[in-house]
């Protein structure tokens, strides 16, 4: 008797354990965080921001808006297998994000993506609550606290996620069925160049307007196609990584930020880095049993001409990570992916012909939408 009972007590356990944070989360969004699970080690994801949406030409000019375009399909012959969009502007209803793409595009590339079996991850760069001209690279201390202590501030901010939340909640599969995004507020928060940056906040107001941001969406306004990312920058150790973690309740994927500067003095540097903080990440998520990925990094320009192979590759290969997703194409200064005739091209083909990682194809066969 007692045997059955604590083996049905373990049974409630590891089901609740491998819960997301959301019960009532629609059936594809419940499906993709289980399969996010399931098919960890089964090949690593790559991502793109903003990759549907603009990139450059072999001359380093911009394309905007090509349907259907994306330079790592031009490079590799496929769509990326995530893709990257941010709100940051969304707060002011304007009709284009902070990088001027309409949200209405945005919109209709996150549903493509889902429609071709791809995931959507979506970031916040969001302008101060309490200053609300002043960007979200506004430096100003206690803002949080500021948030909290003013009713008119509050209100602001969320009216602000009132538009998170109708953005999130229009979009749909060709079902009519919602679409699941990851989403991932309030990110590299142990840097301090954002406002809710670890040197403009103590722990427990970040955790607290955490926890604010993610009971509004999901209780209040009923978001339930989101999974929450957690995702940090730099960290120097496991316990530095979750001094702002806001509790298993809150989150359904664990990440970090890092870019690698300095290229090529800074290289053996930074891959040490890299790999020491995946193994930290990888343990974290197998102790909280949620998913993790690498939610944003870059090497700016990518002037390594092997720099997939021999920094990215040989870390992210056979590991836990869902995906990597290489920050934005902006202009001829600001690229993260290869485009045609750019020096790393060969080599992200050649990354890409290990078989570790995955584009759309990849992510296609994952069939993360379906029960398994
Ligand atoms: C930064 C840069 C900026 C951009 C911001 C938000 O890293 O790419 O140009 O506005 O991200 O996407």
């Amino acid at each position: 008797m007692k045997t059955t009972f604590s083996f049905l007590l373990l049974i409630f356990v590891s089901t609740l354990s491998f819960a997301q944070i959301d019960k009532n989360a629609t059936k594809e969004t419940k499906n993709l965080y289980l399969n996010l699970l399931a098919t960890q080690k089964q090949g690593v994801m790559v991502g793109h921001q903003d990759g549907l949406a603009y990139g450059l030409n072999p001359d380093g000019t911009r394309w905007i808006g090509q349907d259907g375009r994306s330079d790592i399909k031009t490079v590799a012959g496929e769509h990326p297998a995530v893709l990257g969009w941010d709100l940051g502007k969304i707060e002011f209803d304007s009709t284009r994000n902070l990088d001027k793409i309409p949200f209405v595009k945005m919109k209709q590339y996150i549903e493509e993506t889902y429609n071709r079996g791809g995931v959507n991850t979506i970031s916040w760069h969001l302008h101060n609550p309490v200053e609300p001209k002043k960007n979200t690279w506004d430096k100003a201390d206690s803002t949080i606290k500021n948030i909290f202590n003013n009713a008119e501030n509050l209100k602001r901010y969320e009216s602000w996620l009132d538009n998170v939340a109708d953005f999130i909640k229009n979009l749909k599969g060709k079902k009519g069925e919602l679409v699941p995004v990851i989403f991932r507020p309030f990110h590299e928060h142990t840097g301090s160049w954002f406002w809710w940056g670890a040197g403009h906040c103590t722990a427990d107001e970040y955790k607290k307007m955490w926890r604010f941001t993610i009971d509004y969406l999901i209780k209040k306004k009923k978001v339930h196609n989101m999974l929450i990312a957690y995702s940090t920058d730099r960290f120097n150790s496991k316990e530095h990584y979750l001094e702002r973690y806001p509790g298993n309740d809150y989150v359904d994927m664990v990440g970090f930020d890092i870019y690698h500067t300095n290229a090529p003095s800074s290289n053996d540097k930074f891959k040490k880095d890299f790999q020491r903080m995946v193994t930290t990440l990888e343990e974290i998520a197998t102790e909280v049993n949620k998913p993790c990925a690498v939610t944003e990094m870059g090497l700016e320009k990518i002037p390594e001409a092997d720099w997939f192979t021999s920094i990215v590759l040989p870390v992210v290969q056979d590991t836990k990570l869902s995906y990597f997703l290489l920050w934005r194409n902006g202009y001829d200064r600001h690229y993260y992916a290869p485009y045609e005739g750019q020096l790393s091209a060969p080599d992200f083909i050649k990354m890409f012909q290990s078989g570790k990682v995955l584009l759309e194809k990849g992510a296609k066969k994952k069939n993360f939408y379906k029960s398994k």
